[in-house]
């Protein structure tokens, strides 16, 4: 009987299985089987693995919500038979796509980590193959026969970072991802170091519950000095916004000018939900730390806290499409789900 760890190893597309296309010279994504047999070094590691494949693969530029569902449906309908899921993706939109992933799974037990590369499988540089075996190997990790990973990951040169705090901050270096508020979960080096103390706690008694609907009827505005009045007012006239998303400066500010407020009260009195984020990569909101930050507070704007701008849009999405009143949706937003952000 063989009873090394079953993972599943998904292919959504991106450079990790590209090819150059000789008429454009542009990068284009090709069939899985054949990046299979460019790792023939799969074949050394102690678990076993089935593969699956988006029926077309893609850019991950062109990532969007029916495709998390696609992705969330295939880690769900094999969520028994696997002790671990690997999934391929485009670097650009990785961070979006697992943070979505991370709060499509609630008391998720086993690990699903997302890895791809800068150069594609078949490069002589390519830093792929480290990649991807690497992922799975800390995929199959296993302590007394159960995952030692129960959280959404995401595995690019040499560490592994909780999915829903990454942000991609290059888009050469090898090095393409960046956690500024929470440290690596697992560093690779001669063994694999894993830092037990920040690992998501899994509680194996409550059952994994599944969540598809993301209501993406949201916008993201980044504050920049010199923003304009009317193009503001055009934009939040939209009747179909039901959530908006503010990169703000430093720890939470903005303008203090009357109009701004006044358009943030307007929506805020529509039932519509304004989260606040920070701008800057490292850090956390602080509403009320500086006087340009009161007024946001006082009219009920939602701290993301130290959410990145990745995860904060995932998680209005994912509030959004479960229904909630308003005012519960501040305060569940407002909390840690999934240790996207600070518990308080
Ligand atoms: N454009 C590619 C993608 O996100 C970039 C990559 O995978 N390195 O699909």
């Amino acid at each position: 009987m063989n009873t090394s760890p079953g993972i599943l190893l998904i292919y959504t597309g991106g450079t990790i299985g590209m090819i150059k296309n000789f008429e454009t010279g542009a990068l284009i994504a090709f069939d899985f089987d054949e990046l299979l047999l460019k790792i023939p070094e799969l074949n050394l590691l102690d678990c076993h693995i089935d593969t699956l494949s988006f029926k077309e693969p893609i850019d991950s530029s062109d990532m969007n919500v029916e495709r998390w569902k696609e992705l969330g449906d295939i880690i769900n309908e094999n969520y028994e038979q696997y002790d671990g899921f690997v999934v391929l993706h485009g670097s650009d939109t990785m961070s979006y796509t697992s943070s979505a992933i991370s709060f499509m799974f609630e008391n998720l037990a086993k690990p699903i980590i997302f890895t791809g590369s800068q150069l594609p499988i078949g490069d002589l540089r390519t830093d792929a193959k480290e990649n991807l075996i690497t992922a799975i190997q800390i995929a199959s990790l296993q302590k007394n026969g159960k995952p030692v990973i129960t959280e959404v990951g995401l595995y690019f040169e040499y560490k592994l970072l909780r999915a829903n705090r990454t942000t991609k901050i290059n888009a050469e270096h090898f090095e393409a991802f960046q956690s500024l508020n929470y440290p690596p979960l697992v560093e690779s080096g001669v063994h694999l170091r894993i830092n037990t103390a920040f690992l998501y706690p899994v509680n194996r008694r409550k059952k994994m519950v599944y969540h598809t609907h993301f209501d993406n009827n949201i916008i993201i505005l980044k504050m920049f000095p010199g923003l304009n009045e009317h193009i503001l007012e055009s934009i939040f006239s939209s009747d179909t916004i039901k959530g908006v998303i503010l990169e703000t400066y430093g720890a939470g500010n903005t303008t203090t000018k009357k109009w701004f407020l006044d358009a943030i009260k307007k929506m805020i009195k529509k039932g519509i939900s304004v989260v606040n984020i920070t701008q800057c990569a490292g850090g956390s909101v602080e509403m009320g730390k500086y006087d340009t930050s009161v007024g946001l507070k006082k009219l009920g704007v939602i701290s993301g806290k130290d959410s990145t701008t990745e995860a904060a849009i995932a998680k209005l999405m994912y509030l959004l499409g479960e229904k909630l009143q308003p005012k519960v949706l501040k305060t569940i937003y407002e909390t840690a789900l999934r240790g996207e952000m600070v518990e308080n």
